[in-house]
């Protein structure tokens, strides 16, 4: 079988849609606030788009089509299925930065959430290896 690490990080791209939700910054506790984020890997960063739907009135503007919510190293992080008492949701992924930022990554259908922890996971371990 074919390391994870061998793979180059051109191949390590994604984009869609997944809910997420902030917990903590910087080792500090966050009070959740899931949102849909439009949400694309490339080149070991993870971005969290605001999701246009929720601006008022629900108008696409410039600002909130490019500017990203969170911008998210995945360089030493590590992401795990998130323990029952994280949420009550299914399908949750815990992605804990080096930097004490933890998000919750979470969406209904299983091959669209287990695509996402297989990347991130063969990203992170990329990474490691660089
Ligand atoms: O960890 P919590 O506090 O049970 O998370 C829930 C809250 O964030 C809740 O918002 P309010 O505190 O405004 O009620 C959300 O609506 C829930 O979705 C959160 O729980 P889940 O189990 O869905 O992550």
């Amino acid at each position: 079988t074919v390391n994870s690490a061998d793979v180059p990080q051109s191949q390590l791209e994604k984009a869609g849609i997944l809910n997420k939700t902030k917990i903590a910054d910087n080792g500090k506790k966050l009070r959740k606030n899931w949102a849909q984020s439009w949400t694309v890997l490339h080149g070991g960063i993870l971005t969290f788009y605001k999701d246009p739907k929720s601006t008022p009135g629900g108008y696409v503007t410039k600002t909130n089509q490019i500017v990203p919510e969170f911008t998210v190293e995945l360089k030493g992080a590590t992401v795990l299925w998130a323990s029952k008492d994280k949420s009550s949701k299914k399908n949750v992924l815990e992605l804990k930065t080096r930097h004490g930022s933890d998000y919750l990554i979470q969406y209904d259908t299983d091959t669209i959430i287990y695509d996402w922890h297989k990347i991130i996971q063969d990203t992170i371990k990329h990474l490691d290896h660089e």
